[in-house]
Formats: structure tokens, sequence, C-alpha cells
């Protein structure tokens, strides 16, 4: 591997001349394709985080970086203070795809969550009649919507929140997964939206029960109350279907996407929602520099249309099945619970002698197989949806052989 530098001295810069936010594997990468990643010492590794489900299309994926080539020698950027031939037909192609009337795009995930926070609260005072300044949002417990001031007062994880303050008011947080809660909630006629993860990914990709996602959104619809499913993690076939929503089939009525918008490519979010909630905010009332521009438009297009050229959903349906059963088949008693949908799965490993998540984790790596650890204990695996029947049995071979030797 021509790599330009050792691990050790990539690692070392980072320490010296970086902002010390985050606490990776000490694993220094150098190139991806496909299901897989490259080290600086040439050792290959399966991808089982998926850059936290924004490579859902694979590294690097042929078409998707000929898209961004194309577009980058020809035209990145206007601003919104002019048009673009692009913008228009990538937000009819979503608008389309996705079934709603308009499409807002922003960049990162969070910012697609606060042009959601905003939409419902203009929609709150403009529409649905709530007093100004008055109107809640409703969260879950566990819930991680990003990392903006917005995110974090709806958070109530200590490691997002503390020490932040003050924080934004307005939320309302319920335990996630219970109808009941959330119905004494919505009883509140201040309420107007209800914003949730239908799956949560940051909380260790907890599955609420069959049924709970169409009841909240019915709860939600007999108390006038916005719907506002975060599908930055679990969308565009993660779980199996196109949107987690859509297992239970119904249609959100504020829709965020992000990461895997762009297959890894460059940041691409996105709000879709119909003309009564989105035409809440006119113009000059909100934006961003890049939000829309023609590369995003372009590399965007490309990343859905091969989501579903490649029948990505029925993969990760499929695959996910048989990841899950191959992990309940390891006979571990450390494993202490296997859970997801599609090819968004976590297990819970229980720490045993000192040993925690965190070094099964990198015994995975020296095996072959990039994971990490979140709260602990749980460890996600999510794999690109381009990966194999062969290659999800020799990562179960990997997992299970790591499980061995830690
Ligand atoms: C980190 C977590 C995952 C998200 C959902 C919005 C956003 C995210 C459901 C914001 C982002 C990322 C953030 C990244 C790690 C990763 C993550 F562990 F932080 F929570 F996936 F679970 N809604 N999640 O999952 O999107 O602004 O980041 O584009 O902050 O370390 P973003």
């Amino acid at each position: 591997m021509n790599a330009l530098i050792t691990a050790a001295d990539a690692i070392a810069l980072e320490e010296r001349h970086g902002a010390h936010n985050y606490h990776p594997l000490p694993v220094v990468l150098t190139k991806g394709e496909g299901v897989f990643v490259w080290d600086v010492d040439g050792k290959r590794y399966f991808d089982f985080l998926s850059a936290y489900s924004a490579v859902n299309q694979g590294h690097c994926h042929p078409r998707i970086v000929g898209a961004l080539q194309e577009q980058a020698s020809r035209l990145t950027l206007t601003s919104r203070a002019f048009h673009n031939d692009l913008l228009g037909r990538y937000e009819e192609y979503m608008t389309k795809l996705f079934g709603f009337d308009k499409l807002l795009p922003m960049n990162t995930g969070v910012e697609a969550v606060e042009t959601a926070v905003k939409l419902c609260r203009r929609w709150a005072y403009e529409v649905k009649g709530i007093p100004t300044d008055k109107a809640v949002i409703v969260v879950c417990e566990g819930n991680f919507h990003g990392r903006t001031m917005t995110a974090v007062s709806a958070s109530i994880d200590p490691d997002s929140r503390i020490n932040y303050g003050p924080y934004l008011p307005g939320f309302k947080v319920v335990p996630y997964d219970d109808i009941a809660a959330l119905e004494t909630a919505l009883a509140d006629p201040h309420v107007a939206g209800f914003l949730l993860e239908p799956i949560q990914g940051e909380a260790g990709v907890v599955v609420p029960k069959d049924g709970y996602l169409s009841a909240a959104f019915n709860a939600c619809k007999k108390r006038n109350v916005l719907f506002m499913a975060d599908e930055i993690q679990t969308g565009i076939a993660r779980t199996g279907k196109m949107l987690a929503c859509d297992h239970e089939g119904f249609r959100a009525d504020i829709l965020m996407l992000g990461k895997a918008l762009s297959g890894g490519v460059l940041p691409v979010s996105a709000v879709l929602a119909d003309d009564e909630i989105m035409l809440c905010i006119k113009p000059g009332e909100h934006g961003s520099t890049y939000g829309g521009n023609p590369l995003a438009c372009a590399v965007a297009m490309e990343a859905m249309q091969v989501i579903q050229d490649e029948k990505m959903a029925d993969n990760a349906a499929i695959l996910g099945e048989v990841l899950r059963n191959g992990l309940r088949s390891i006979n571990d008693d450390r494993i202490k619970a296997v859970r997801g949908k599609g090819l968004l799965n976590a297990i819970v490993i229980e720490p045993r002698d000192g040993k925690t998540a965190w070094d099964l984790c990198l015994k995975m790596a020296e095996n072959g197989l990039l994971a990490k650890p979140t709260h602990g204990d749980i460890i996600r695996f999510a794999p690109p949806l381009v990966i194999t029947e062969n290659q999800i049995y020799e990562c179960l071979g990997i997992i299970a052989k790591s499980l061995r030797e830690f």
C-alpha cells in the first residue's frame, strides 16, 4: 500500500494538532472499495460500521464517484442566489421517489433535523394555531439526532448534553416504544410534533415492537401532531426497506434523510414534507451556503439510483436475517443479545475478566473486521448493503474466531 504516512505518525499528528473529540480504534485507513477498507500497512478489513450507515452503497461506488467527477469538473456550487440546472431535477426525483410535495436541501444530518424542528414550529404557529413560542416537540429517551444545540437539547444522554447549557426549550421526553406514554404526552395541546428514530441507532440499535411506529403515527394524527421521522441512519435501504417506516406502511409528515443519501461521498441531507408544512418557510427564512449545490444533487441522484438498481433493500432484508441467525448460533454466553432489522444490527457483549466490547473490537480488527462499540457493551454490525452472502458467512467466522480469542 503506497500510503504517504505510517499509522503511528498519522495518529500522532491527530493527537498533537486535532481536537480530541473522538476515541477511534487504532486503525489508519487509506483506501476503501465496496465492503472493504485498507489501512496504511496494506491490511484489508471488512467495514462493519459503514461510516454509521453513510456508505450503504459500499465505499467509492464507481457510479457515484463517476457522478462526482463529472459534475465536479462542470459546476460545484452556485449558492441559492441563483438557480442551477440540477436542483429542480433532483427535487423532482426525490419528491417522486418518496411521495412528498417538496424537498428542502441541506448538508449534514443534523441540519436536516434542525430544519425539521424549524418547520414544525412554523407549522405549529401558522397552521395548527399554537400560541407563539409555546410549541412543544415530543422526543424519546435514548434519542440521538446529532450534535448541535437543538439536538443535544432534545437528548438526555449525559455525554451529549452535560455542560452545554443553556438548552433550547420546548422538548418533552417520553420513553421509547411506549404508546401509552406517548398518548399522555400528546394530550398537551401545545404539542406540535413527535420526533423519533424508527430504530434508535446510537442507543444501540433499539428496535421497537412491531406496530409501535404505526400506532405512534395514528396517535399523532388523532391529535393533529406532526410525525417527524429521523431516517438519517435507518433510511435508504439500511433496514431492508427504502425507509424503516415502510415496514409499517405509513408515510411520515416530515422525513429527514442524510448519510447514505450521497453514498458517503460528500455531506448531503434533505427534509421532505407536503406544502402545508414546507411552505411555512418563505424566501429568505432558512437556507445554507451549500444546501442544494449541483455537486450534491448529481451525487445524490446517482446514489439513490444505485440503491434501486442494485436492489440493496432486498439484499439488506435477506442478509440481515442470515447475519442475525449466524450471530445467534455462535455458542458464547457473553453474547447477551442480538438485535436489528435488515443490515442494521448489534450485539450486546457482557464484560468478563476485564475484557469488554472494546477489546473484542480490537481483536476483530486484528482478524480483519472493523466495528466499534457504543455505550460500552454494544457492538453495531452494519456492513455496506452490497455485501454478499458468502462474505456474511466469512464475517461470521471472523466474529466467532475473535470471540474465542479475546
Ligand atoms: C458522531 C452516533 C450514529 C444520526 C441520526 C441525525 C444524525 C445522526 C439518527 C446527525 C448521526 C452519527 C454522528 C456521528 C456518529 C454517528 C452516530 F453514534 F453519533 F450516534 F450513527 F449512531 N440523526 N449519527 O445517527 O447526522 O449531522 O452527523 O450528519 O457524531 O460521532 P450528522
